[in-house]
């Protein structure tokens, strides 16, 4: 395992989240990550606060024959987390190690385990015997209360809320300023819409809206829970 000192880094995606992460990074004393990739060639050649973006995920092994170490997701990947899990795996599939991220700004309970490659964004708060996963994103001002458990992949977005114990299960995406009411079970590939108010179980892959929230309709059908076609058994 290298130091932090020691760490070459690679950020994957370089678009807005990216941002608050490289100053994430900064912030948090770790080295200063030395190249984004981008699958946006337009974008190519560019900088983001003074880091380059060399070029698509295809350099990936030519950067570890460089001697880079370490990688971070720079996708925030709003409302569907699995191009971010598909990246988490590429990283890894090339041994690299993820870079985990707590910003000196967030107050993170000791008695809190945060899974490798997880970002913990500021003014966020986790409190005691909270369990996250590998590459969860807790974003800025967000609230996972004590003994919540999220899985691998889950991004509880700017402000949303988990009251305690609630379970979220892998991939999941907590919109912006949603609550979860506490010990509740949010499904796999759920996602919670922005501003929504949880006070009931959220079946996998399910999307719900509003307050109090609701699974989305889908055209033409009685109010049931919406599951993507390409997800139905
Ligand atoms: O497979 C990929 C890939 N797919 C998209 N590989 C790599 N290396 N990069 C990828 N990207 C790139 O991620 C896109 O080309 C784009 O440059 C970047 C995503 O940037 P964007 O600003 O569109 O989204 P974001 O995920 O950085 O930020 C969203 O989510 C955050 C959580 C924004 O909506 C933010 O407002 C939000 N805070």
């Amino acid at each position: 395992m290298t130091t932090q000192a020691e760490a070459v880094c690679v950020i994957l995606g370089g678009g807005g989240h990216a941002q608050v992460l490289i100053d994430s990074i900064h912030l948090s004393g770790m080295r200063w990550p030395q190249a984004i990739l981008d699958a946006d060639q337009s974008r190519w050649g560019q900088m983001i606060l003074g880091v380059p973006i060399l070029g698509g995920d295809e350099l990936l092994p030519e950067l570890v024959r460089r001697g880079f170490t370490c990688f971070a997701i720079g996708l925030g990947g709003i409302g569907d987390n699995r191009p971010r899990q598909r990246l988490f795996e590429l990283g890894l599939f090339y041994h690299l190690e993820p870079l985990t991220i707590i910003h000196p700004a967030a107050i993170r309970s000791q008695w809190a385990e945060i899974g490798p490659g997880s970002q913990i964004f500021p003014g966020s708060i986790i409190n005691a015997g909270a369990r996250l996963g590998q590459n969860v994103i807790i974003n800025s001002g967000a609230i996972v209360e004590h003994e919540c458990s999220l899985s691998d992949h889950v991004h509880v977005a700017t402000g949303a809320r988990l009251a305690s114990t609630v379970q979220v299960g892998r991939g999941a995406h907590i919109g912006a300023g949603a609550t979860v009411k506490q010990c509740l079970i949010i499904g796999e590939g759920a996602i919670v819409g922005a501003g929504a108010t949880v006070i009931k179980n959220v079946p996998a892959h399910a999307v719900v809206v509003g307050v109090p929230a609701r699974p989305l309709r889908q055209a033409g059908s009685e109010c049931e829970w919406f599951i993507p076609e390409e997800e139905k058994p």
